[in-house]
């Protein structure tokens, strides 16, 4: 961080006196420990007795108080006697659990389970004409960044791998202050104004009375709430999708969600949608992988992100906008202030104008991670709301949130949280104020500062500082809701609409999964009336092993509070909503695990090992004992992990290479073949050749028609027995390149 600059209105009579170096402060004390007269000890006890070893200056590496005193001893505290009671006096002991016992913050009310990392932002070309943001006008300006990811509903502890929305926060320390740009993985919200989020929030979260279930939607008060709210039909739609349950961080897309505005110079504004597109690609989780994940690895996702910046895989995504020019803002069949509408990529293209880098891992996830503090009312000039009721809330509960969990208003001051450009004005003091504000004027406008630097010029407002869209407002108060928002079905059908058959099939699932949890027959049946409105037959799936009547459509429009709901308007499918229908191809970064024993042969696992390097991915030797197999040609194979604490969840692809006579005794070890066929039935990728490809096919997942399973083709003359093929590794990864091969058949009958 760049060092603040000193006020400069600062009088020579409340100077501070200077600091006297540690070592001479040291000297002042005797000998005996005792300060001279006059002197008073601080912390230090008097009656130390001559004979106890004195505390060493502190070094560089000495420990010390907080204060700064070198401690003697860091294991043992004061007592009276070698086995008497600890005495009260013992100031060292009290100052570092008193630290301790404090050590805890509130977590944030929402979005409390977040990972963070360093990086940097750079504009492809100057946006000069859509916005003055100077961060956005100069190509060769790297603007740093700071980026939070997080569920939304679990704890602090809560499991990576929850079926929730994903938070998606980048905080721009630019050069005309700190733009924070709060957005999630998911382009729309469940509720459409402010007001409702602490009843959304209360019915998400664990039910008040047991705190269960932690970080889960699937109980009876978030889908009470849900079904009487039918503007969050289009959200639940998204979050029962695989968008809910992402492979990765690094591959999730992210939104602003609500519309905002981009001006110019000229004062010319246009209304702006912000997207972040990963360039890893957009992939999910299998649904059973992501419930056993939040058991075998709940860190999944920060070690993911973790791990990639740390071997130098840095993630990367395009900063995309979707420009609405002022004068087409009711060109749309629904409003632009909806928080619960996307605008379909297919209307208005994503325009990509920039790209961020993630290059750097937090020193300390406390000082950084946690400590970070965003706020959609961070802007810079250039870029302004839009009277979206959503967000207009969001602007007073974020600085309010920061109060009760940093503790004090200066945490704009925390080190994550400073504007890395100069900040100057006149607020003073405060909980844990760190800036010493020097000088007798505290106040604006005045005449006894030395210089007038931090007046506020009309002039140079107009030209640099905020100033906000000058949009005329003459209005009643009204405490309505806009009958433009009143479309609930439209664009949740559009989602429905444009998913591929398996991605609609795992809609169905979740659906399922969550309403089956619930214990109360009406909710399910309330939910199933709901979907009726989006989709006939995706209702009837619903309801079908729901134990309730069948969905009807009439029912719903008469439980709802709200003005009857217009039908849905049949919308266009928009293929960009489909993460089926993204291109693929790329399998930078992922991780396949070659499974071996004993007779393996070498030389096929270390040219598949070679071939995945060089497409950018990685790999790890499972077995059932670390240490190391022996290979066919009797040399050692290391072993990366073992059976018993790597699942198979944790990859992307399984290979089998030839084991020789081993493979079949594989199959009799449960435990691999647990392995095997959970990467199966979550629809990986699976390579086998030899001996290993027998074993696949003895348990029943080697068929060569099986989408994304790799075997040598039939009558491919091998250099060797048990070689890998010429072309085995390119198919292996070719497949790898399609993420999932989410149209396998059987599934239902795979036992893992
Ligand atoms: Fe937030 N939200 N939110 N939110 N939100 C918070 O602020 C809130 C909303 C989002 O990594 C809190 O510092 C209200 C939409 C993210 O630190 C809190 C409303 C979107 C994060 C808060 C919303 C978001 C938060 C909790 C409705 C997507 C995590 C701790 C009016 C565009 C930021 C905190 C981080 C965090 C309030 C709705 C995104 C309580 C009142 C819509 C990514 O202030």
């Amino acid at each position: 961080m760049a060092p603040r600059t000193p006020a400069k209105n600062q009088s020579p009579k409340t100077k501070t006196p200077a600091a006297k170096p540690l070592a001479q402060e040291h000297a002042d004390f005797t000998a005996e420990g005792a300060p001279p007269p006059g002197k008073v000890a601080l912390g230090e006890p008097v009656t130390r007795r001559s004979h106890q070893p004195r505390p060493p200056e502190p070094t560089a590496q000495s420990l010390t108080t907080n204060q700064g005193l070198a401690l003697p001893d860091n294991h043992n505290s004061l007592k009276a006697g070698l086995r008497g009671p600890t005495l009260l006096e013992d100031f060292i002991l009290r100052e570092k659990i008193t630290h301790f016992d404090h050590e805890r913050i509130p977590e944030r009310a929402v979005h409390a389970r977040g990972a963070g990392a360093h990086g940097f932002f750079q504009v492809y070309e100057n946006m000069a004409g859509l916005t003055k943001a100077q961060f956005l006008s100069d190509p060769a300006l790297q603007t740093p960044v700071f980026v939070r990811f997080s569920t939304v509903a679990g704890s602090r502890g809560s499991a990576d791998t929850a079926r929730d929305a994903r938070g998606f926060a980048v905080k721009f320390y630019t050069a005309e202050g700190n733009y924070d740009l709060v957005g999630n993985n998911i382009p729309v919200f469940f509720i459409q104004d402010a007001i409702k989020f602490p009843d959304l929030v209360h019915a998400v979260k664990p039910e008040p009375h047991n705190e269960i279930p932690q970080a889960a939607s699937a109980h009876d008060t978030f889908w009470d709430f849900v079904t009487l709210m039918p503007e969050s039909t289009h959200m639940l739609m998204w979050v029962m999708s695989d968008r809910a349950i992402p492979r990765s961080f690094r591959m999730m897309e992210g939104f602003g969600v609500h519309t905002f505005r981009m001006v110019n110079a000229q004062g010319d504004a246009s209304f702006v949608k912000f997207h972040w597109k990963p360039l890893l690609g957009t992939h999910g989780l299998a649904w059973d992988e992501a419930q056993k994940l939040a058991g075998k690895d709940a860190d999944f996702h920060r070690r993911d992100l973790w791990e990639a910046i740390d071997s130098g895989n840095f993630p990367e995504w395009e900063l995309g906008v979707q420009v609405v020019p002022e004068e087409d803002e009711f060109r749309f069949s629904f409003d632009l202030l909806d928080p619960t509408k996307l605008i379909p990529e297919e209307l208005v293209p994503v325009r990509r104008i920039g790209r961020m880098v993630l290059n750097r891992n937090p020193d300390n996830f406390f000082a950084e991670t946690e400590q970070v503090a965003f706020h959609p009312g961070h802007l810079v000039p250039g870029i302004d709301f839009s009277n979206d009721p959503l967000l207009q809330g969001r602007l007073f509960s974020y600085t309010d949130t920061q109060l009760s969990r940093l503790g004090s208003a200066n945490f704009h001051e925390l080190p994550i949280n400073r504007a890395q450009c100069p900040m100057h004005n006149f607020q003073r003091d405060g909980m844990h104020r760190q800036q010493v504000n020097t000088g007798r004027v505290a106040y604006e406008p005045n005449t006894l500062a030395s210089g007038n630097e931090f007046r506020v010029d009309g002039t140079q407002a107009q030209a640099k500082g905020f100033s906000s869209v000058h949009e005329a407002l003459e209005s009643p108060k009204i405490r309505q809701r806009s009958p433009s928002f009143d479309d609930h079905f439209s664009q949740a059908r559009m989602f429905w609409l444009s998913q591929t058959e398996p991605e609609q099939d795992h809609i169905v699932a979740a659906f399922q999964f969550e309403l089956s949890k619930l214990e109360t027959p009406a909710i399910r049946q309330r939910m199933v009336d709901n979907l009726a409105h989006v989709d006939g037959q995706l209702a009837a799936r619903v309801a079908a092993p729901l134990g309730i009547g069948a969905p009807n459509k009439q029912a719903a429009t008469l439980w709802s509070g709200f003005r009857a709901a217009p039908h849905p308007v049949d919308v266009q499918p928009s293929p960009a909503l489909s993460m089926a229908q993204a291109p693929g191809g790329n399998i930078a970064t992922r991780t396949v695990a070659i499974l071996v024993a004993n007779g393996v042969d070498a030389t096929s696992v270390q040219t598949m090992q070679q071939a995945l390097a060089d497409a950018g991915a990685s790999s790890k030797v499972v077995a059932a004992a670390l240490g190391t197999v022996q290979a066919a040609d009797g040399t050692p194979l290391p072993v990366d992990c073992s059976l018993l604490t790597t699942p198979s969840v944790v990859f992307d692809a399984v290979f089998l290479p030839c084991m020789g006579l081993h493979a079949a005794a594989m199959a009799a070890d449960g435990d691999a073949v647990h392995f095997v066929l959970e990467a199966y039935k979550h629809c990986k990728t699976i390579g086998a050749c030899g001996s290993g490809a027998g074993l696949l096919a003895s348990l029943g997942a080697g068929q060569v028609t099986e989408p994304g399973v790799v075997l040598p083709l039939p009558g491919v003359v091998l250099a060797a027995a048990g070689a890998l093929p010429a072309g085995f590794a390119p198919a292996f990864i070719q497949a790898m390149g399609q993420h999932r091969h989410w149209s396998r058949s059987g599934l239902a009958t795979v036992p893992a």
